[in-house]
């Protein structure tokens, strides 16, 4: 029924949404998206990387991590002019959401902090909805941040809480969880979502989407990455995700949060427009748009917007929800 959303989802529910034959499981998550969104328009972010490699942590499938030899460029903080040129250069593309990405384990009270706050600042007096995706914070680090203007702070749980020793040793899945309840307390709109190739099994996916679908608030936004192996990571043999599996993932995100943007994010450059249509079809109303997501390819502005038009999507506008209660 319109209207009710559910905190209390249990394991054997979930499971079973997920596990419905497939087009009626995409007939059924294209069902609820009807009923809550927009299904013409699709949300339009770009990413940067400000800092990019040279990371102390372990993530299996990251080529920022400094322990892998990944042949990434690392680069330190970026300049804040820089920053905003690309931001000037998305937003006249049609992207109405900035994030930018740094490979750090954490956030530090230091110079670098404060020059992420003049980039928020910076971006925020653009117009875009600036995000940012920093590693773990504090709840006072999370206040600086809203108070800048940070509308989104992203921050994944990539895996089941089982698989995620798996895949990290340097932190806990308790980490994580602890640092997205800093950016609510803050007032930020959460991104929170996941990563699937990375060698998991169906019950993971089924765990990670449970952790998600009974937080006391649903993110507003899940992406839902393929894995993108790269030569050096742990991970680079895997085995290429099949669109199928993203589907699904995508399909039962919908249905269990039905007003979160599900982000179609990592994974799009080896995807057809049938491919992604699909996942559109299956729910997904957001992507990250630009030739790179932090360090890896991404279709281009233009390919983007040929799949847009074909398709007949157009780009959700900026602080929509905002407007819509201005009225
Ligand atoms: N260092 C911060 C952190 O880990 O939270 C922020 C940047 S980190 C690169 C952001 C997210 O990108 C990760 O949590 C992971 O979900 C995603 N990611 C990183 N490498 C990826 C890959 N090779 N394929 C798919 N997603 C990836
Ligand atoms: C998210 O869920 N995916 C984005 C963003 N949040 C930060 C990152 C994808 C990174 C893919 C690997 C790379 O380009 O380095
Ligand atoms: Fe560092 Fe983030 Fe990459 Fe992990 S995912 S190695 S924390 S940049």
């Amino acid at each position: 029924m319109k209207d009710i959303i559910r905190n209390d989802w249990t394991i054997e529910e979930i499971q079973e949404i997920y596990n419905t034959p497939l087009l009626e499981l995409i007939y059924r998550a294209a069902t609820i998206h009807r009923q809550y969104n927009d299904t013409g328009e699709v949300q339009v972010c770009t990413l940067l990387s400000i800092k990019t490699g040279g990371c102390p942590e372990d993530c299996a499938y990251c080529p920022q991590a400094a322990r892998y030899n990944t042949g990434v460029n690392v680069h330190a903080l970026m300049q804040k002019d820089e920053v905003l040129e690309y931001a000037a250069k998305a937003k006249a593309a049609g992207s109405t959401r900035f994030c930018m990405g740094a490979a750090w384990r954490e956030v530090r009270d230091n110079r670098d902090f404060d020059r992420v706050i003049d980039m928020v600042k910076g971006v925020n007096e653009m117009g875009m909805e600036v995000c940012c995706t920093l590693g773990m914070l504090t709840e006072a680090q999370a206040q600086k941040l809203a108070d800048a203007g940070l509308y989104a702070y992203n921050h994944n749980l990539d895996t089941s809480k089982e698989y995620y020793k798996e895949i990290i040793s340097t932190r806990t899945y308790n980490d994580r969880l602890d640092t997205l309840d800093n950016v609510r307390k803050a007032g930020i709109s959460v991104c929170c979502g996941g990563i699937v190739g990375l060698g998991e099994t169906h019950a993971d996916r089924i765990k990670m989407l449970h952790t998600l679908s009974t937080m006391p608030e649903h993110p507003e936004s899940v992406p839902i990455n393929a894995l993108v192996a790269v030569a050096g990571t742990p991970l680079a043999e895997n085995q290429k995700v099949d669109v199928w599996d993203m589907v699904k993932m995508i399909a039962t995100a919908r249905i269990l949060m039905p007003k979160a943007m599900v982000r179609l994010s990592a994974g799009r450059s080896t995807m057809s427009v049938s491919d992604q249509a699909l996942c559109f079809m299956a729910g997904a109303n957001s992507i990250f748009t630009g030739e790179k997501l932090l360090t890896t390819p991404n279709p281009s502005f233009d390919e983007d917007k040929a799949m847009f038009d074909l398709l007949g999507i157009t780009p959700r506008v900026a602080f929509k929800e905002e407007k819509e209660l201005i009225g």
